[in-house]
């Protein structure tokens, strides 16, 4: 995709060295917005294969307004692994489990699960129930009897329990939009890891607008991405530089089922992505 291949070269290319909390060292830019019009594909990347599962999963996590890592575990979803292992080892249960045996440990055991695979109130508790209010039920409301709202907006920043999570969210706040029939989606997100955040944050959010506006009746119109501090980790440089030098494949589509009339009833087989030919996938470590 075009829009992403030029953020990676504009903060190549003009982005400053900043440190950063997990002590890796980023080239960032402060300040930056793309726009994906659906009606030419779904916006998964094809300069390196992305793991969708992963990113459908972790959406109907959200949705479902769960917190614990055992769900995405028990699907095969690792991405939020790091984690609630880092927050296990300080805590006085820590008995120099590795993250395997942790990882069984959160499958096997519920009272484990329970206790040491929560992130505290990320983003399904504040989607759901921020203060007592179910913001995504706000939303649909709103897009069915009043589509001209200038108030249809989800906030993951809830500043007073920023302390309990285990990762303060990223995706912080979004922007529903209604004109002629056809719903956007505006996300503003106050810090991406352009490498390994991004890729997964920009497909997530077009299905999420895609679902909304099956079940509301609408078109889809354009997904609008708006950053914060957008970073490329310093020992990402490479993997971007080949992403660079790769030619993009055509967009995919995404296949929803139609039959689905509820945000709260999508199920992972309700989604079929046709034509995705990326090129191979690039590793890279995620900074903690
Ligand atoms: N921390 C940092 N430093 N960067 C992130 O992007 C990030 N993202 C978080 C939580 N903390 C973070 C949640 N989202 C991966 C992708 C998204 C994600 C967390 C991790 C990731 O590791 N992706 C790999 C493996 C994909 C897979 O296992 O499905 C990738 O190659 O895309
Ligand atoms: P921070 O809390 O110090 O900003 O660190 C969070 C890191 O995780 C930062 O590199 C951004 C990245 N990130 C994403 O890019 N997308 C995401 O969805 C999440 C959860 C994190």
């Amino acid at each position: 995709m075009k829009q992403y291949l030029d953020l990676c070269r504009h903060v190549m290319e003009h982005g400053s060295f900043k440190m950063d909390r997990t002590g890796t060292g980023t080239k960032s830019v402060f300040g930056y917005q793309m726009r994906y019009d659906l009606a030419e594909g779904f916006p998964l990347l094809t300069t390196k294969k992305v793991h969708l599962k992963s990113i459908i999963h972790e959406l109907l996590w959200f949705i479902n307004g769960d917190t614990n890592i055992k769900y995405l575990i028990n699907h095969g979803v690792k991405i939020w692994n790091e984690w609630p292992y880092e927050a296990f080892k300080k805590s006085v249960d820590y008995q120099n489990e590795t993250m395997d045996e942790y990882i069984e440990k959160i499958k096997n055991d519920e009272a484990f699960a329970k206790k040491h695979g929560d992130l505290g109130p990320v983003y399904g508790a504040q989607w759901r129930q921020f203060n007592g209010v179910d913001q995504l039920q706000y939303i649909l409301d709103e897009i069915q009897n009043n589509p001209d709202s200038r108030r249809m907006i989800l906030s993951a920043w809830n500043p007073a329990e920023i302390k309990n999570m285990a990762l303060p969210p990223c995706h912080t706040l979004i922007q529903f939009y209604v004109r002629d029939n056809k719903l956007s989606l505006q996300l503003y997100q106050r810090s991406a890891d352009i490498f390994l955040g991004v890729p997964f944050n920009i497909a997530s959010y077009a299905l999420l607008l895609m679902m909304v506006a099956q079940v509301t009746g609408l078109k889809t119109g354009e997904f609008v991405h708006t950053i914060g501090d957008a970073h490329i980790y310093s020992n990402h440089f490479e993997q971007i530089e080949l992403q660079l030098s790769r030619e993009p494949k055509a967009r995919p589509k995404m296949v929803i089922n139609p039959n689905v009339k509820s945000l709260f009833d999508y199920k992972y087989e309700d989604f079929e992505l046709k034509d995705y030919h990326p090129h191979p996938a690039i590793k890279g470590k995620v900074a903690i």
